[in-house]
């Protein structure tokens, strides 16, 4: 599944109606009286935080919304209807950020529900100003215009388990053998540009680019995507047998992380060694069995063409994900 993780949109609250003036008319009279009534205000803008990590795709092609605008005062006093709020369903995870003001806000859990633009004030009818000293006015006020900005939206997906590791290291080969994804796969470096998530049983697996020594400084795709890692419950470490250094291939990219955030390294995490076929098992453990560094973490080895080490995983995996 390919998402978008970031967007800018131009909002806009809806502008207030205007205040009319009108007059009663009784017979025989001239002026009864003012009776202009209030314009509505303008609709606020509200975002709203819905499970649905996918959302942000809807508005990729889409530049500005408006909430609806206020309508104008009637007669008999009669005021103008509000404007209906724009209310813009989020991903929960969404950061939103007022690009001119700095504000953001963060929508963490469902139906979450915040004002971010008020809409204008309608205008004043004539009866408003009416008054001893002026049984006649003639005035009213218009509507206020309602207040906009441009807005960065970025979303972090709050998946259950992030798949972290080298570029090649087999993580989007795992996630498309775990869940229903079907992403791309390639014999090279950076095959995956953008995060996919797959549903394992009820819980999202994120694979992310791989990173590499220097991420943090810009290298590769640098690692910005490590955003997406950062509410997940469990980072799934995959290492390639490739490797003839597991310890120090763990370590570059744990470095990786810890330069992005110091706190991803809290984070539950099992060891994932990947493409066992190619060296065979036993030979694979004996590697294994060479790394002091995974003390207390589970470690499991795994070919995409086991499937009974692949079936045992996926049961762990979803075991340790509720
Ligand atoms: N022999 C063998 N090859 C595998 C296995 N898993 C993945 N591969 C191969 O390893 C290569 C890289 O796999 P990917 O799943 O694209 O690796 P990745 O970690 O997602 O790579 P990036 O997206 O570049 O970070 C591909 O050629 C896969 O076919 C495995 O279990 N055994
Ligand atoms: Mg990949």
């Amino acid at each position: 599944m390919h998402f978008i993780d970031e967007l800018t949109l131009h909002l806009k609250a809806g502008r207030g109606g205007d205040g009319v003036v009108r007059w009663l008319h009784e017979k025989f009279k001239e002026y009864s009286g003012p009776s202009g009534g209030d314009g509505g205000r303008g609709g606020n803008v509200i975002i709203r935080a819905v499970r649905n990590t996918f959302l942000l795709a809807k508005y990729a092609h889409v530049k500005e919304i408006f909430a609806q605008n206020g309508e104008p005062g009637a007669i008999q006093s009669m005021k103008g209807k509000n404007g209906d709020d724009l209310i813009l369903d989020l991903p929960i995870g969404s950061v939103i950020t007022n690009i001119e003001t700095g504000d953001i806000w963060k929508l963490d859990t469902e139906g979450q529900e915040i004002e971010i633009l008020r809409g204008g004030r309608g205008g004043f009818g004539n009866e408003h100003f009416k008054a001893s000293t002026n049984v006649k006015p003639m005035e009213s006020t218009p509507g206020r215009e309602g207040l906009s900005g441009d807005f960065f939206i970025e979303v972090e997906i709050i998946a259950s388990a992030g798949l972290i590791g080298l570029p090649n290291a087999g993580k989007t080969s795992l996630l498309n053998s775990l869940t229903n994804a079907s992403a791309k796969i390639g014999a090279y470096q950076f095959t995956t540009l953008e995060p996919n998530l797959g549903d394992l049983y009820g819980h999202i697996l994120a694979d992310i680019p791989g990173l590499i020594e220097g991420a943090s400084e810009g290298k590769g795709l640098g690692h910005k995507f490590l955003r997406h890692i950062k509410r997940t419950k469990m980072l799934v470490h995959c290492i390639s047998a490739e490797n003839e250094d597991l310890t120090a291939t763990y370590e570059t990219v744990r470095k990786e992380l810890a330069a992005f955030d110091e706190s991803l390294l809290e984070k539950d995490e099992i060891i994932v060694v990947t493409k066992s076929d190619i060296l065979g098992l036993e030979a694979t453990e004996k590697l294994v069995k060479k790394v002091k560094a995974w003390k207390g973490k589970k470690v499991f080895i795994l070919s995409i063409y086991d499937l009974d080490a692949l079936k045992k995983f996926s049961d762990d995996l979803v075991k340790m994900l509720k």
